[in-house]
């Protein structure tokens, strides 16, 4: 995922293996840690692609961009870095605004409790934050 230091996403013609595009994601001093999909949201047709990454002074964040317009793009803080980021997705609209959500899952370092927080795509408000204690 990671080339000349800098992340990026690369789409593939699942049958022909043509490279169709190449999407650069942050900047070097972020390290990425996993990719989903998000139904469209800018209303081009295109999906947006969202990469989970972590900054250098360990914030928790979520860039988005259209698959066929990179510069259209929004960066989501998720956690701040008392978390370190597990997992990420998109999921159908839950707050009525027509526009998906995303979840991210991170565990609390000092006691190792695993928390999803859910995000509207677009506005990045804070939708619901979901603990899942050790047992
Ligand atoms: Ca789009
Ligand atoms: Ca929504």
């Amino acid at each position: 995922m990671k080339l000349s230091g800098i992340p990026q996403v690369i789409i593939k013609d699942n049958t022909t293996e043509v490279t169709i595009r190449k999407i650069k994601f942050f900047g070097p001093t972020y390290t990425p840690k996993a990719l989903t999909t998000v139904p469209d949201v800018n209303s081009n047709g295109i999906p947006e692609l969202a990469v989970l990454g972590v900054d250098k002074e360990g914030n928790v964040i979520v860039q988005r961009r259209d698959a066929s317009n990179p510069q259209l793009e929004m960066n989501i803080t998720f956690f701040d870095s008392n978390f370190r980021p597990e997992g990420i997705t998109s999921m159908q609209d839950i707050d009525g605004n027509g526009i998906p959500e995303i979840a991210v899952l991170a565990i609390r370092k000092s006691d190792g409790v695993a928390q999803v927080r859910i995000r509207d795509a677009v506005t990045r408000v804070l939708l619901k934050s979901i603990n899942y204690p050790r047992n």
